[in-house]
C-alpha cells in the first residue's frame, strides 16, 4: 500500500514539473517566434524560462540562418550566447537593442513584474531599458492580480555590500515589512550578484502600494543599486498555459 502511495505521489510530482517546464517552453518559443526577425539586436534574458527561449533562438538562427546580435542580460545569459554559438555583443558595441526576453518571477495585470530571484536583476533592467521592447515569458503560476500574490519569496534588491544593514533599516523603517540579506545555499555567506553586490529580499509590504511610487522610493536610498521592480517596462507577457496554450498579456 505504501509503495503504491509513493508511486502515485511521484507520478503526480512527475506531471506537474513536465507541465511547468513544458508551460515555461510555450511561452519562450512562441515569444521568439513571434518577435524576433533577421536584422535585430536580441537581449537575451536569464533564468531557466530564458534558458528555452535561447534554445529557440539558437534553433532559428541555424535554421533561418538569422543576422542577429546578441546581448547578455547577465553572466549565465553571456555563457547560454556562448554555447548556443550566437554572435555576442554588448551594450558598448550595440547600446540599442530591438528586442528582449526575459523571465519573471511574477507579473501582475499591469504588466508590473518582480524580478532577480535569480539574482540577476541589475543587468536585466539596464538591458531592458535600453531596449525597445521587454517581451516576458513565463509559466502559468507567475501570472497574478496583484503583485506578491505568487511570488513569496519578496522583492529581490540589489545593495553595495558595505550599506546592506543601513538599507535594510531603511527600507523597514520608511516601507515597514522586512528585508533580510540573502544567502547562499547551505548559509555559505550571502549571495554575491555579477556585479559584486548584494541582495536584499523585502518581504510583508503592503500589497497594495503603489508601485511606481515605492520604486522611486526605494531608488533615493544611497547605495541601493537597483530593484527587482519592473514597472512600466515590459510590453507585453507570454504565460505557457496548462493547457498547452499560450496567454498574452498586452
Ligand atoms: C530571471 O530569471 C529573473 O529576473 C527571474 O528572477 C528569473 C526567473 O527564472 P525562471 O524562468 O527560472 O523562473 O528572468
Amino acid at each position: 500500500k505504501f509503495f503504491k502511495l509513493t508511486k502515485n505521489l511521484s507520478l503526480r510530482f512527475k506531471t506537474t514539473m513536465a507541465s511547468i517546464n513544458e508551460a515555461k517552453q510555450i511561452a519562450a518559443y512562441k515569444a521568439v517566434d513571434d518577435h524576433v526577425k533577421s536584422g535585430q539586436v536580441i537581449g537575451v534574458g536569464s533564468g531557466s524560462t530564458a534558458v528555452l527561449a535561447a534554445q529557440r533562438l539558437a534553433e532559428r538562427f541555424k535554421q533561418e540562418k538569422l543576422n542577429i546580435r546578441c546581448v547578455p542580460t547577465s553572466f549565465q545569459a553571456r555563457q547560454l550566447i556562448i554555447h548556443h554559438k550566437l554572435p555576442l555583443t554588448d551594450l558598448e558595441i550595440d547600446p540599442i537593442v530591438d528586442i528582449t526576453i526575459d523571465g519573471a518571477d511574477e507579473v501582475d495585470a499591469n504588466l508590473t513584474c518582480i524580478k532577480g530571484g535569480g539574482a540577476c536583476l541589475l543587468q536585466e533592467k539596464i538591458v531592458a531599458s535600453n531596449s525597445k521592447k521587454l517581451v516576458i515569458i513565463a509559466d502559468h503560476t507567475k501570472d497574478s492580480e496583484k503583485l506578491g500574490e505568487k511570488w513569496k519569496k519578496g522583492v529581490p534588491i540589489e545593495v553595495v555590500p558595505m550599506a546592506y544593514v543601513a538599507i535594510k533599516n531603511k527600507i523597514e523603517k520608511t516601507l515597514g515589512g522586512t528585508a533580510e540579506l540573502r544567502l547562499a545555499k547551505m548559509k555559505a555567506g550571502p549571495i554575491v550578484t555579477d556585479d559584486g553586490n548584494f541582495i536584499l529580499d523585502w518581504k510583508d509590504f503592503d500589497p497594495e502600494c503603489n508601485w511606481e511610487k515605492v520604486n522611486n522610493q526605494l531608488l533615493q536610498i544611497p547605495g541601493l543599486i537597483e530593484t527587482g521592480l519592473f514597472v512600466n517596462m515590459a510590453v507585453m507577457a507570454y504565460f505557457g498555459m496548462n493547457d498547452g496554450s499560450v496567454k498574452v498579456r498586452i
